[in-house]
């Protein structure tokens, strides 16, 4: 199990917009997330929350690159970004997984990209995109969708010529998903093992876990913890989340009472 921090650089992101939008405070905050156990960090110029603005690939390659470089020599680093542009110069600066949340829809050169430089790639589930993806989102059996649509998306990957064995899978909690839906994913994350890669899961301070108990995202860190912990008994490798040390605790607790 590694768990992946969080690192946004941005004014908007939905729990922390505008906290670490400075290198420097971006850096520091990435060095903390290793400290407290993080493997991996995510960082990030652009925000998916629902209703974001979309930011320039200048603009996120401004905000991203610097503090990649910044911490590529101390930790493995992904970008989170749809932007070929953005990808590259985060490759050039030192990370070595992009993390898309588009799943190569968005930029599908992104996939020859990593397959020029042999970097790791995470494909994530979106239903519709991040302006409109709440609005009503359907689907006739959601775990069965999400896997048909990771399945397709990964072949994409292979056909483009990324080694199978680079491809990361992601269910894509919150995004374009009613309660029910992250729920279902959540229970019936196993199921998704099936597809013979490893899992990514984030369901950090997100809203599905406000409209199980009416919290605000400030204050999630329980519901943050219960769903982390359940997703990695039901196979998870991954957890994306902001609170590295709080999470570590809580899975190495979980690791030694199942043993
Ligand atoms: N969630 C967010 C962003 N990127 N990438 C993957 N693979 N999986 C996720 O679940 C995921 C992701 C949303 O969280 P955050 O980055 O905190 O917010 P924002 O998009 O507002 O910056």
């Amino acid at each position: 199990m590694k768990l992946m921090g969080v690192v946004n650089v941005t004014p908007d992101s939905f729990s922390d917009g505008g906290l670490f939008l400075d290198a420097d405070a971006a850096i520091a905050h990435g060095e903390e997330l290793v400290r407290d156990g993080a493997e991996i960090v995510d960082v990030g110029g652009e925000s998916t929350r629902p209703g974001a603005d979309e930011v320039s690939a200048a603009e996120e390659v401004a905000r991203t690159e610097s503090v990649v470089a910044g911490l590529a020599t101390a930790v493995t680093v992904s970008i989170d970004t749809s932007k070929l542009a953005v990808a590259e110069a985060a490759l050039g600066a030192g990370a070595s997984i992009v993390n898309d949340v588009t799943a190569l829809r968005a930029a599908p050169e992104i996939a020859g990209l990593c397959a020029d430089r042999g970097a790791d790639l995470v494909l994530m589930h979106m239903q519709g995109d991040p302006r409109t993806m709440q609005a009503d989102p359907r689907y006739d059996d959601v775990v069965d969708d999400v896997k048909a649509f990771l399945a397709e998306r990964l072949q994409a990957a292979i056909d483009a010529g990324v080694e199978e064995e680079r491809v990361w899978l992601d269910p894509g909690i919150g995004f374009g998903k009613a309660l029910e839906h992250n729920l279902e994913l959540l229970r019936r994350l196993g199921e998704l093992r099936e597809l013979g890669r490893p899992l990514v899961v984030g369901t950090s301070r997100k809203s599905f876990i406000g409209k199980v108990d009416g919290s605000e995202v400030g204050d999630r860190l329980g519901g943050t913890i219960a769903s982390s912990v359940l997703a990695a008994a039901e196979g998870a490798d991954v957890l994306r989340v902001h609170d590295v040390a709080e999470a570590r605790q809580a899975l190495r607790v979980a690791s030694a009472i199942l043993g």
